[in-house]
């Protein structure tokens, strides 16, 4: 029967556009669960000959690629990996609506179950698109500079207009004192001095974060879990946790954290409720274990960021070694060679 050709050529075109983006998630984001659950479609795709009760031999039978007049056309280019996964998701689901549609002709008990896979295409694509754009975003974190008024002696939008100048890649707004007015007024001030090559998070305050449209919110102990602020954020913020032990940033990863605080990892005096600095060695152990950016935090100064980057640090954040000094820009821009050029 011809249409076993067309269901041969879909099944096909639908398995090997999943297998495209599985190995993406699985080779270049590390998105283990994801990439788990694309295999799992990919099964059931394979199962839908079976399902018509159509044998392996009878499509192989029907195949004639040799013959196939579309066999010709030129493939279109990709711009990147984000480009990949989209182009191949759209093909995954066009090839699934075609199955559906010719299941109805042999068997139209099974289009429902054709229809439930395309369904769950959807959904997937978007957590999977959401999870890369979010993990493209992260890997920007770089020297990420807190801004403390006290500590500085100078207005937030101050400290935020040297970090910029001086070359900070990202930019957190702590501010444990201010009303929720100030702040918001100070945020969305910040906002504008913020340039969109850099990374703007807002400490504590997913409300905020959100208003003055920041590209995240950074979370402790005693502020809204993950789940929660990922509810009022949506998926296309970037939530950061603050951890101070290796099995708390396995749990931040699993609860869908994307990246991690790490630390104190040296002594500080900037936060008064933090353990005895943990020490280079953590951040060798959580890089181990897993796979979001760590943040190393707590103490890190010239003297040591070397050494914080060189255990798998993939960003330090710095309070008090930048904002001690008048000269923020200057101490900034000090700190940034430590970062080597972004690899292409
Ligand atoms: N979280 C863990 S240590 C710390 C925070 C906010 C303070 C970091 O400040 P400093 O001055 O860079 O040690
Ligand atoms: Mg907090």
């Amino acid at each position: 029967m011809t249409i076993y050709r067309v269901i041969d050529a879909n099944i096909n075109r639908a398995r090997e556009g999943i297998r495209v983006i599985e190995d993406e998630l699985r080779f270049i984001f590390e998105k283990k669960e994801l990439s788990e659950r694309l295999r799992s479609l990919r099964h059931e795709i394979s199962r839908i000959p079976s399902l018509l009760n159509i044998s392996s031999i009878k499509l192989l039978v029907s195949r004639q690629s040799q013959k196939d007049v579309g066999k010709k056309r030129i493939e279109s280019k990709r711009k990147n990996l984000q480009e990949i996964i989209a182009s191949n998701f759209s093909r995954v689901e066009e090839s699934i609506r075609v199955l559906e549609e010719y299941s109805k002709l042999i068997n139209s008990k099974v289009t429902d179950k054709i229809k439930k896979i395309r369904f769950d295409l959807y959904v997937l694509q978007k957590e999977i698109q959401l999870s890369i754009y979010r993990k493209e975003l992260t890997s920007k974190l770089g020297l990420y500079i807190i801004t403390d008024e006290k500590i500085a002696g100078k207005s937030n939008a101050k400290i935020v207009v040297e970090a910029v100048k001086g070359g900070a890649d990202t930019i957190q707004l702590r501010d444990k004192t201010c009303s929720d007015k100030k702040l918001c007024t100070e945020a969305k001030k910040i906002r504008t001095l913020i340039p969109q090559r850099i990374l703007f998070i807002v400490n504590d305050r997913v409300d905020i974060a959100l208003a003055v449209e920041a590209d995240g919110v950074h979370l402790g102990k005693d502020d809204l879990s993950i789940t929660e602020a990922r509810e009022i954020i949506g998926e296309d913020k970037i939530i950061g946790i603050s951890c101070d032990s290796v099995k708390e940033a396995i749990k931040a990863e699993k609860d869908g954290a994307d990246y991690v605080a790490l630390g104190p990892i040296f002594p500080t005096t900037t936060k008064k409720d933090v353990p005895y600095p943990l020490g280079i060695k953590v951040i060798k152990e959580a890089k181990k274990k897993i796979s979001i950016p760590i943040v190393a935090i707590g103490g890190i100064n010239e003297k040591n960021i070397g050494e914080a980057l060189k255990s798998g640090a993939d960003s330090v954040a710095v309070i008090s070694a930048v904002l001690k000094n008048s000269n923020i820009s200057a101490s900034v821009t000090c700190l940034k060679k430590y970062f080597s050029k972004p690899k292409v």
